[in-house]
């Protein structure tokens, strides 16, 4: 069923850039790099896809496919976030986002794991444009974004992306909270000990970073607009840049398409809110 989801994904949409819309190619995705169990306990199935969308310095777009490479220059900055559903369901639902890194200071001696790069609550979405939810934070974020700066001599580190729904808005963090002290951070304590609220892992994506790839995987895009949801094969999706889409073309999420995924999503039962 995913399998033709894709391929009428294919037929419908000219290809601007790759963009996760298969839920078990992320899974998959999380599960051959490790992010789980590392991260995300082994029972995560992700209900919708996220979209990460990077813009660097020179407001090009870099959207984020799991296990694409990015580098040091295109993270600069936070990046956007949206959920791809047209499920009226989330509509007004608050999230928590986190960007985490399990590999500080190298994968193979991660002493100084988990990272945390980013902690915002209340991203709320109150709108839609074709199953395209752009989350916007209505709180001030518990900590701020930190760019990724893997050591020169590392190996490329793995960026965790969570979307976590919470049950209400305005998030407490626990009082040992140090939002200076990034290092030897844990998510799931996190998240367990936040009291007055709860939390369930709904998406999550991952992206690499490494201090001597300059280039990465992603093809950017232009800097037009506000996200933009495009879709591609799954296949390309793991692997690298979209089909030549540099710069003009990118195109939304069709209809049809939105509808599909919302018709995999309730078939599959997925989306239980
Ligand atoms: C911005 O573009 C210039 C010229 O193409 C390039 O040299 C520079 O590396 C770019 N900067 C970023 C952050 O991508
Ligand atoms: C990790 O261990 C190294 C020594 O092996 C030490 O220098 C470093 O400070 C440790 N980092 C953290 C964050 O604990
Ligand atoms: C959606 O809501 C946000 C924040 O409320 C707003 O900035 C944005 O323009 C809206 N987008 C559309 C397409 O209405
Ligand atoms: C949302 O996050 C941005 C960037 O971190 C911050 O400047 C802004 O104050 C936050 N919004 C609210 C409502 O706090
Ligand atoms: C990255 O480049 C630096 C300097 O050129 C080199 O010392 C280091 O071994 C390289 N790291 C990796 C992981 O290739
Ligand atoms: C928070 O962490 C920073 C960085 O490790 C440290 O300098 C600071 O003293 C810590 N603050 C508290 C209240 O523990
Ligand atoms: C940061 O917080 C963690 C978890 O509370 C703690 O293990 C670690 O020692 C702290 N690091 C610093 C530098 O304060
Ligand atoms: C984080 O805490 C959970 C339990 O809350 C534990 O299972 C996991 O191993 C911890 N992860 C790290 C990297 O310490
Ligand atoms: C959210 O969950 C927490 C922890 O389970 C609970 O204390 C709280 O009452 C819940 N809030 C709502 C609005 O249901
Ligand atoms: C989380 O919050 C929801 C909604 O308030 C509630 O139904 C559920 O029992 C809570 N779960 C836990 C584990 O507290
Ligand atoms: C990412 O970079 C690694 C080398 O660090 C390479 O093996 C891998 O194929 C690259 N991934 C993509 C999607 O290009
Ligand atoms: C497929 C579908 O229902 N798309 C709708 C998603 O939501 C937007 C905004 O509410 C509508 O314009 C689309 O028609």
């Amino acid at each position: 069923m995913l399998g033709s989801l894709s391929a009428l994904a294919l037929a419908l949409l000219p290809l601007a850039y790759a963009q996760d819309i298969d839920t078990n190619a992320v899974l998959s995705s999380l599960k051959s790099s490790k992010v789980i169990p590392d991260v995300i306990p082994a029972n995560f199935t992700p209900r919708f896809p996220i979209e990460v969308v990077f813009t660097d310095k020179n407001n090009s777009r870099f959207p984020v496919t799991a296990g694409a490479n990015l580098t040091i220059e295109q993270t600069v900055s936070l990046p956007s976030f949206a959920i791809l559903s047209n499920l009226t369901q989330i509509i007004g639902k608050p999230y928590l986002m986190a960007i985490i890194d399990p590999d500080a200071p190298t994968p193979a001696k991660n002493n100084g794991s988990q990272t945390l790069q980013f902690l915002g609550t209340d991203y709320i979405s109150n709108n839609n444009t074709n199953g395209e939810f752009i989350l916007f934070n209505q709180s001030k974020d518990l900590s701020d974004y930190v760019a990724p700066s893997p050591a020169a001599s590392s190996p490329p580190h793995r960026f965790v992306v969570l979307c976590y729904l919470q049950n209400s808005t305005g998030v407490e963090a626990p009082s040992n909270f140090n939002a200076s002290n990034s290092s030897n951070f844990n998510i799931s304590t996190f998240i367990n000990t936040v009291e007055g609220n709860n939390f369930t892992l709904l998406g999550a994506t991952f992206f690499f970073v490494s201090a001597n790839d300059t280039t990465g995987s992603v093809a950017p895009n232009s800097s037009d607009g506000g996200p933009v949801a495009t879709a591609t094969s799954p296949a390309s999706a793991s692997g690298s840049a979209g089909a030549g889409g540099n710069g003009s073309g990118a195109v939304k999420l069709s209809t049809a398409v939105a509808w599909s995924i919302v018709a995999v999503l309730t078939a599959t039962g997925a989306l239980l809110l």
